[in-house]
């Protein structure tokens, strides 16, 4: 019996937490019986008309599939935000994107957005620093950021750690992270990797005259130990810290964000893993959700992808993640399954671009994200012919010369090392022409 969960006449409130479904009801069974109990299953009911129902209750908290488009696939149904405990992350995902996704009645279930009303916003910090909180740490104003990701991700003593990052601060770049899997191995134990490696940032600081950051991976086995960890970096004096937020789960950043209220650190998002859940189109949590998610608890600069590097993600769907990221106001957009989302007073974070980057890529990169972008490079600085201070001259040589709109093949005529990175990888420009409108590449 269809529990009524389908009113295509319901005009949502600034009650109702929003979702946007991609749905695929599995053989012989319909369309609408496939969004009626994916509702009923991701709220107050299950696959029974069970006795038990409190019937005030139930009409109050019972779902609304509100619009259906059974040529796309797409329903979007309203939730009344009682049926949630509104500062939990965790609950609303153990709601809204739980058991549906094994139900055997679809064959695939995405979650593509989710819009939060007003009294959901207001119960999260948000970043606290954010884009222009970190920008003003770094004393950076108006360019991209160059970061690097120590390579190889793991393998290195902490004193040889410690030696690439300060070559790579020395070659100018801004910031420095450790890699994702690299967290409290034996041979590069955690206290004397960020005990050396701050010392060596504080004598790059000193040595280039510009500010350094060194990002320190506290992805720990318990909160506790998380903390500690952030605690630890605080004591020597560092300013950041990374954390990998899908192996972590959404608890410990809550957690994380409630003691950096104190701590004050900046908090990068490492979001490996991302793409189990991500990368089907068909099933699964889009990026845009772990996006908008990441910037309601209050973590500072999130990777987005590159469209340029390694990595799946489309340009338009990573352009919609970066714009999650940094407006106050966001359109719905149909087609990219955006929906409408006012940010309040919630900070917008930092972008992060990162995977397969090299410094060649940079002219693009800037006609891609603008200057509100982190740009990390890890090989494409590691493995410069010339070595790691090499690879981050030929970064900011890019960068420079892209600024100042000189194509980088004029630049290699004043820059040894950026002529070495086009000569190991080629210009980006003239091996991608379509994607390029550079003046004079
Ligand atoms: C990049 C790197 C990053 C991933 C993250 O190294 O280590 O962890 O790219 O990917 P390299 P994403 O520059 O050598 O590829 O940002 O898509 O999560
Ligand atoms: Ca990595």
């Amino acid at each position: 019996m269809l529990k009524g969960y389908i009113d295509l006449e319901y005009k949502p409130t600034k009650k109702d937490v929003i979702c946007k479904y991609y749905i695929e009801p599995a053989k012989g069974i319909s369309f609408e019986q496939a969004a009626t109990n994916m509702a009923g299953e991701s709220s107050i009911d299950t696959w029974t008309d069970i006795l038990t129902l409190s019937p005030t209750l139930a009409k109050k908290l019972k779902p609304s599939v509100f619009f259906m488009d059974k040529k796309r696939n797409t329903i979007k149904v309203a939730y009344h935000i009682d049926l949630f405990e509104i500062n939990s992350i965790p609950q609303f995902l153990s709601s809204i994107a739980g058991n549906i996704f094994s139900m055997k009645l679809l064959e695939n279930l995405r979650l593509q957005d989710i819009s939060f009303p007003r009294e959901v916003i207001k119960q999260f910090k948000g970043p606290k620093f954010g884009l222009q909180g970190v920008r003003k740490l770094l004393k950076v104003k108006d360019r991209p950021l160059i970061g690097t990701i120590v390579k190889p991700k793991v393998g290195l003593t902490s004193e040889k750690h410690a030696e690439v990052a300060y070559n790579a601060w020395l070659g100018g770049c801004d910031i420095v992270k450790d890699d994702e899997n690299l967290t409290n191995q034996k041979f590069n134990q955690f206290e004397k990797r960020a005990k050396l490696t701050l010392k060596a940032r504080d004598k790059a600081e000193k040595e280039t005259g510009e500010r350094k950051m060194y990002m320190c991976n506290i992805t720990a086995p318990t909160c506790q130990e998380m903390l500690r960890r952030a605690k630890y970096v605080k004591e020597l004096g560092g300013e950041y810290i990374m954390i990998d937020i899908i192996p972590v789960g959404w608890t410990a950043l809550q957690t994380l964000r409630e003691a950096n209220e104190e701590l004050g650190l900046v908090l990068h998002a490492h979001r490996c893993m991302h793409s189990a859940l991500t990368r089907n189109s068909k099933h699964g949590v889009n990026m845009l959700v772990i996006a908008k998610l990441t910037r309601l608890i209050g973590l500072d600069q999130l990777h987005v992808g590159t469209v340029t590097g390694k990595m799946h993600g489309e340009k338009d769907e990573v352009l919609a993640v970066r714009d999650e990221c940094i407006l106050k106001h966001v359109k719905e957009n149909y087609k990219l399954n955006v929906l409408k989302q006012d940010w309040g007073n919630i900070k917008p974070l930092f972008p992060v671009a990162s995977g397969g980057l090299q410094p060649t890529m940079i002219p693009e990169l800037v006609r891609i994200f603008g200057k509100d972008i982190i740009m990390q490079f890890g090989g494409g600085i590691h493995a410069h012919p010339m070595g790691t201070k090499a690879g981050a001259m030929a970064c900011r040589q890019a960068l420079d010369a892209t600024l100042k709109g000189v194509s980088l093949s004029e630049a290699t005529k004043t820059n040894k090392e950026l002529k070495a990175a086009i000569d190991k990888w080629g210009s980006y420009e003239k091996l991608h022409p379509t994607h390029s409108h550079a003046a004079g590449d």
